[in-house]
């Protein structure tokens, strides 16, 4: 029987023949198989980056306002509305996620962001510096040319856009690279923006491994920024690859995040939280606290309270409405994280629920899933503490003082997110500011807003995504002095 080809996204077309189809796409839910996947080598990587450059030095292109390419963004916005039950089908097939996660977290954050980026396109200011009365300082902005957006399979829908939308609006082309695992949702995202006018060229997409068709990207020269959201040590690869080109990176990468639950917290609002950071999307979010960190006093009322309301989550057949928690999204995360779980159990820590693969009734029997874990008495030094697990496991740690609280939160190498539960606003104030991380949250949980910027610390990352800086990014900076008095003194004076 022929298998569905999946093949990369060349000027508002599927690109049959780019490759060997030799990569299985798999259902994580069922471990079915989708379909084969073609793998971009060099070749076809620098035809489709010179296609790129072609669409971005096309007059149409160059000429169209910025007001212009906001409405394109915002048609591409209603079509993500009108269009989401076939979107929300394809990532639910491609990645397992839960449908009610898509319908009412991932397809309307995606339609914000591109708004958002539609409404940002025409509110770039540049600025007139002062100089002396013999000349005008201006200071502009510029698009790049063609970018590269490297994605990972956690939010197919939602790095799309925050990397397409603000390239877009910004005037770049820009190539896409899905995760090999999860091709769907990139194919259905660059699609839609052709429907959407933008013209074919200006979102292109490369398919197949971090390896080769990745490498060959960034290594492209007509590439001239790369804009990387992934693991720390591919981030810190793409870093070095990109060093000899001097191209712009922007990299958003690992998290291994805190969520401080001090005694006077509202400890009933605060466990919801600690659940929805722990599990939603099975632990696979970036900015996710799956370190709770909870002052002594109230540690074993506070993880009663995590377990018992554990309980209540329903994991399984992602297609049912009640579903919360779904499966890994690629077979080697979830080898990892049942490696981490390895690792608890032979540990001095206590798995208080969960800890093993799940077993989940047919269709999903032969998905990828592992049960909703909480670990207690975890501290800093441990492999669960401090490495990012990517999966569904909580890990309880327990602190006297503020200040240890602090330190046990900025002790890891990562500085993504953080989450604070008390009622005194000083100390709330205190440890936001003290926290060594891009985004943190008080007394609300993984709120996310285009408006606001997602700037990571230390080994998370480095650069800016969201926000109007989130667009900026996307753009160079020229300045440009203009002389308006020829009876200005010039030089050394060697004319007169
Ligand atoms: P990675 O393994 O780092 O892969 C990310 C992307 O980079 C994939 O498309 C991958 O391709 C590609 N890649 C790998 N090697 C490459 C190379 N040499 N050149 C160019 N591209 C290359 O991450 P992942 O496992 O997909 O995603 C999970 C990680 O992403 C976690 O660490 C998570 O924290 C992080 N993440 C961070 C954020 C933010 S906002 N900070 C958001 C989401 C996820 P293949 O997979 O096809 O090989």
């Amino acid at each position: 029987m022929s298998q569905t080809v999946y093949a990369p996204f060349l000027n508002g077309e599927f690109w049959i023949d780019a490759g060997p189809a030799d990569f299985t796409v798999i259902n994580p839910a069922t471990g079915q198989t989708l379909g084969r996947e073609t793998e971009c080598g060099a070749a076809a990587v620098a035809r489709i980056v010179e296609a790129s450059q072609q669409a971005f030095l096309e007059p149409s292109w160059q000429k169209m306002s910025a007001a212009e390419r906001g409405g394109l963004l915002l048609k591409l916005a209603d079509l993500v509305e009108q269009q989401a039950e076939a979107l929300i089908q394809t990532e639910l097939q491609d990645t397992g996620k839960p449908i009610s996660q898509l319908r009412t977290g991932e397809l309307p954050l995606t339609a914000a962001i591109i708004r958002f980026y539609a409404g940002a396109a025409d509110k770039v200011e540049g600025s007139i510096k002062s100089g002396t009365p013999n000349e005008i300082l201006l200071q502009i902005y510029e698009p790049y040319g063609v970018v590269a957006g490297i994605l990972p399979w956690n939010y197919p829908f939602v790095n799309a856009a925050m990397k397409v939308a603000p390239a877009v609006a910004a005037g770049n082309a820009i190539v896409l690279k899905p995760a090999q695992e999860t091709p769907l949702g990139t194919l259905a995202f660059a699609k839609l923006c052709v429907e959407a006018g933008i013209p074919p060229g200006i979102v292109n997409v490369v398919l197949g491994s971090g390896s080769t068709t990745g490498q060959a990207l960034i290594e492209h020269p007509l590439i001239k920024k790369v804009s990387f959201t992934g693991s720390t040590s591919v981030g810190q690869h793409i870093q070095k690859a990109a060093a000899d080109q001097m191209k712009m990176v922007n990299l958003e990468c690992g998290g291994k995040n805190a969520l401080i639950v001090f005694a006077d917290a509202d400890l009933d609002r605060a466990a919801e939280a600690a659940l929805l950071s722990g599990f939603v999307n099975a632990g696979q979010l970036c900015v996710s606290c799956s370190r709770v960190l909870i002052e002594s006093s109230v540690a074993a009322e506070f993880e009663a309270l995590l377990v018992e309301r554990s309980k209540k989550i329903v994991m399984g057949d992602p297609r049912n409405e009640a579903t919360l928690v779904g499966p890994m999204i690629t077979r080697s995360q979830y080898e990892s994280a049942l490696s981490y779980l390895i690792e608890a159990a032979d540990s001095e820590c206590e798995i208080l629920c969960g800890g093993s693969k799940a077993r989940i009734a047919a269709p999903c029997e032969n998905g990828f899933w592992i049960e909703p874990t909480i670990l207690s008495g975890v501290r800093p030094g441990m492999k669960v503490h401090d490495e990012e697990i990517f999966g569904p496991v909580l890990s309880c740690v327990r602190f006297e003082t503020e200040k240890e609280a602090v330190a046990i939160a900025n002790s890891v190498i990562y500085g993504l997110s953080g989450s604070i539960w008390t009622k005194d606003g000083s100390k709330a104030l205190r440890v936001a500011r003290a926290f060594d991380t891009g985004i943190c949250w008080v007394n609300t949980m993984l709120s996310g807003y285009p408006q606001i910027s997602l700037s990571p610390h230390k080994l998370s990352g480095t650069g800016v995504e969201l926000g109007m800086e989130g667009m900026l990014a996307y753009l160079k900076r020229k300045s440009i002095v203009i002389g308006i008095d020829d009876d200005a003194p010039i030089g050394w004076g060697l004319k007169r």
